[in-house]
């Protein structure tokens, strides 16, 4: 692909349109024709994700898992962005998602998308085609849309922090609102089979068991030294330096205002959203995600486990929560927490009952979404180590 850089720097930001009842921008439309007849091949796989949720990284980890022993070039001679073609998108004469894609030798070929599941065509549907979707909690999303927008002129001006944080709860974003977009391809999963969810904390909490996930839902059974390599290969830091990977080649980007590999953490959002925001937003969030077999993370504890600590007053609503979600659930007393969404461990009244609780760390609790973290105190974070260690240690 030959890329006119003059062309796309003098371009201006293009506005929001509503398209479809989905708020876009005209590069992703301009195509719409030809995107919607796209002919899909039975063994082509779709990346789909909402803007910023780990496409890339999961296009780099199939990209690797299909190519990286047959195709080792690859890797050092063409941009992920061109091995992984985005679909829709549609700024001639630079670029043209269909004409990559038209363009692919390899088998599979690898497509992403950041369509709504209601736009995909309708050819990959009848092809049976295996489809992967990520998804990232709301809160860290926002906060890597909103930098994005920053450094990309193919978007449209993201304005300020809290006229974007307004935006974003509204809905008025290109490709339209987080929220019906993860909820609908959630639903679409109880009914297409082919289609794999995954989630961004997830990965970053233990890409192997992601990368094992990802490998038997597409019947690939690489070697373990393969798989130590890939996971090797596609950490944050070493995409981030990794030319191919880092979209540092595609001059729409302007690195120095943010680059494209920003910090590609979980929990960003806290050095971002003041805590009026915080609550204001999690209202508004649970009015608006209903479906309780949805749940995302805007917290990890790096040792895999989630501990929140929480004031009483907020108690019983979490415990409900925790109910609800079939976890196992403990309240001792009146501060700590824990629940084991994600992980493969359960805990016991034994091991809850040997945990330390300082009183302090009711100071620093406060609300998000319907748990209640308190790791962002070092007290809170302190204790969390202690009580990780402890959990860890007793038989
Ligand atoms: S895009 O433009 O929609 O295709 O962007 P996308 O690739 O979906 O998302 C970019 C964010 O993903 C982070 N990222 C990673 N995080 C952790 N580890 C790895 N390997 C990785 N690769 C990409 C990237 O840094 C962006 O998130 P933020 O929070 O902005 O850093």
């Amino acid at each position: 692909m030959s890329v006119d850089p003059d062309k796309i720097n003098s371009a201006s930001r293009p506005e929001l349109i509503d398209f479809h009842g989905v708020s876009m921008v005209h590069y992703f439309t301009d195509n719409w024709e030809t995107v919607q007849n796209f002919q899909a091949r039975p063994d082509d796989i779709l990346i789909a994700t909402y803007p910023k949720a780990g496409t890339t990284w999961v296009s780099y980890i199939l990209d690797l898992l299909y190519f990286g022993q047959t195709m080792p070039e690859r890797q050092t001679s063409i941009p992920i962005y061109e091995r992984v073609p985005f679909l829709e998108i549609f700024a001639p004469p630079v670029i043209s998602g269909t004409d990559l894609v038209e363009g692919l030798s390899t088998s599979p070929r690898l497509i992403k998308t950041h369509f709504p599941v209601q736009f995909v065509p309708k050819s990959f549907w009848e092809q049976n085609c295996r489809m992967v979707y990520v998804a990232r909690n709301a809160k860290d999303n926002m906060v890597s849309y909103f930098h994005f927008e920053r450094m990309n002129r193919i978007q449209p001006d993201p304005g300020d922090w809290s006229s974007y944080f307004q935006k974003f709860m509204e809905g008025k974003m290109v490709f339209g609102p987080w929220y019906d977009h993860v909820n609908g391809w959630w639903k679409k999963k109880q009914t297409y089979s082919k289609l794999h969810y995954m989630f961004f904390e997830d990965l970053v909490e233990d890409t192997g068991r992601e990368i094992d996930k990802l490998c038997s839902f597409l019947g690939l059974s690489p070697s373990a030294e393969e798989k130590k390599q890939i996971t090797g290969e596609v950490q944050f830091d070493n995409m981030k330096k990794n030319g191919m990977a880092n979209y540092s080649t595609l001059p729409v980007m302007d690195f120095k205002i943010s680059p494209f590999m920003r910090k590609g953490k979980v929990g960003d959002w806290k050095n971002h959203f003041t805590v009026a925001q915080s609550e204001q937003f999690d209202e508004d969030y649970r009015k608006k995600m209903r479906d309780p077999t949805l749940q995302f993370r805007t917290e990890i504890c790096k040792k895999g486990f989630n501990i929140y600590l929480h004031s009483y007053c907020h108690m019983r609503k979490a415990s409900q929560h925790c109910i609800a979600q079939n976890n196992k659930v403990k309240c001792h007393q009146s501060t700590v927490y824990l629940h084991t969404n994600s992980i493969n461990t359960t805990l016991d009244d034994s091991k809850i009952s040997r945990l330390i609780v300082a009183e302090g760390v009711r100071k620093g609790a406060f609300s998000s979404g319907l748990v209640f973290m308190g790791l962002n105190s070092p007290l809170c974070a302190e204790l969390c180590e202690t009580i990780v260690n402890q959990f860890k240690n007793s038989p």
